[in-house]
């Protein structure tokens, strides 16, 4: 069988128009999606409910022609699993039960507990598995430890991960535990999503930004290879998106190092640069600032455009720097998607 057109880009086979899939592509700027959620009554009812879940994974599917859909979650849900408290503010978003030393350890968990807790999400891989036109790729998906870590230390989101970073600084052993345990839940969270169904997984490290350069690579790098390295020992054939998202130089080297397929970038960083600095098979993915995609209008096109004609010849996937936000207009994505493809 001839394999689907992400996965050849992610093996490195260069595609005359790239595979597209946005980050954030089901979420709240899609009616069908806000309506999906009221019915599960809240979000993370949403994620927990196999049918429900895997609706609004296929919902961006039926009004775009992408090559990929991810697997409808969130990175928080290991965290939880692992014993944390969870919930989200309306309007404000995730807030957590705080861990800030190596004593509030003892109250989390790596073991079989974790799994039984993420079993529904592994449901859902089943069902897309099935229900996926034969031509779309099912993505899996984790936060990296370093991203989870900021959001279980500080209890909610920073604009500056700093009370993750002080721990780290302060007590790196302490730290460097809580950051194995979360590695852990997450090789055996992202083995079953693959056992699932999962053809390909991205690690989102989404504050890889944050560190320091020595910080990143003891935070961000060496966790990611482990990850890595254990998933390539059981799965050769699942190709691996890493997002050390803000990484911009390191970027590279994270690649290099980790041994994943492909390196996602942000909009800050020049894709072309990067091309320069990586091995010719290294997919890249990206890298349309999300901003654009709220304006609509020539700018996104243009842009968009310019990104692909760059990347022309080379392995890449086109997607945003960062995710959908709510107030993006769903006809601008379709906008987007015509523009690359060349349908004026
Ligand atoms: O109210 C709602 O409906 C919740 C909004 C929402 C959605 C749609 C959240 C809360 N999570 C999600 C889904 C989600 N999260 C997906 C699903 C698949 C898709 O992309 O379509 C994925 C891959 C994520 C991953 C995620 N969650 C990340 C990594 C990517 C990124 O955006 O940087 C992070 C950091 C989170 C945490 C999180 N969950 C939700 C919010 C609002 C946040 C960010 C909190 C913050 O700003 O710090």
């Amino acid at each position: 069988m001839k394999a689907k057109k992400l996965v050849r880009v992610l093996n490195g086979v260069p595609e005359e128009t790239p595979p597209i899939w946005l980050m954030r592509q089901a979420g709240r700027y899609l009616p069908e999606y806000k309506a999906t959620r009221a019915k599960a009554g809240s979000f993370l009812e949403l994620c927990y409910n196999p049918e429900l879940a895997e609706e609004v994974t296929l919902q961006p599917l039926r009004r775009y022609d992408f090559d990929a859909a991810i697997l409808f979650a969130d990175i928080l849900l290991v965290p939880q699993a692992m014993g944390a408290k969870l919930w989200f503010v309306e309007g404000e978003g995730p807030r957590l039960s705080t861990v800030e030393s190596q004593d509030a350890l003892g109250a989390l968990t790596a073991d079989d507990d974790v799994h039984e807790v993420l079993s529904p999400i592994y449901e859902t891989v089943r069902r897309l598995s099935k229900s996926l036109p034969a031509e779309t790729t099912l993505i899996g998906f984790a936060g990296a430890p370093w991203t989870v870590a900021t959001y279980m230390v500080a209890g909610r989101g920073t604009p500056d991960q700093a009370p993750a970073r002080r721990w780290a600084y302060r007590d790196p052993v302490g730290f460097g535990l809580l950051i194995d345990m979360i590695t852990e839940a997450t090789i055996r969270y992202l083995s079953s999503q693959i056992d699932s169904g999962a053809e390909v997984v991205k690690l989102f490290d989404s504050w890889a930004g944050s560190l320091s350069a020595f910080e990143f690579h003891k935070w961000s790098v060496s966790p990611a290879k482990r990850i890595v390295s254990e998933l390539k020992s059981r799965y050769p054939e699942v190709p691996v998106i890493g997002f050390p998202r803000g990484a911009g130089l390191n970027g590279p080297g994270y690649a290099e190092e980790t041994g994943i397929d492909c390196l996602a970038v942000e909009q800050n960083t020049s894709m072309a640069d990067l091309r320069q600095q990586v091995p010719e098979k290294l997919a890249l993915q990206g890298n349309l600032d999300p901003l654009l995609l709220r304006l609509s209008g020539s700018a996104m096109t243009e842009t968009a455009v310019k990104i692909c004609d760059e990347m022309r010849g080379t392995p890449f996937v086109f997607n945003l720097g960062h995710g959908i936000t709510p107030d993006v207009d769903p006809d601008s994505v379709s906008k987007l998607i015509d523009s690359i493809r060349g349908i004026r």
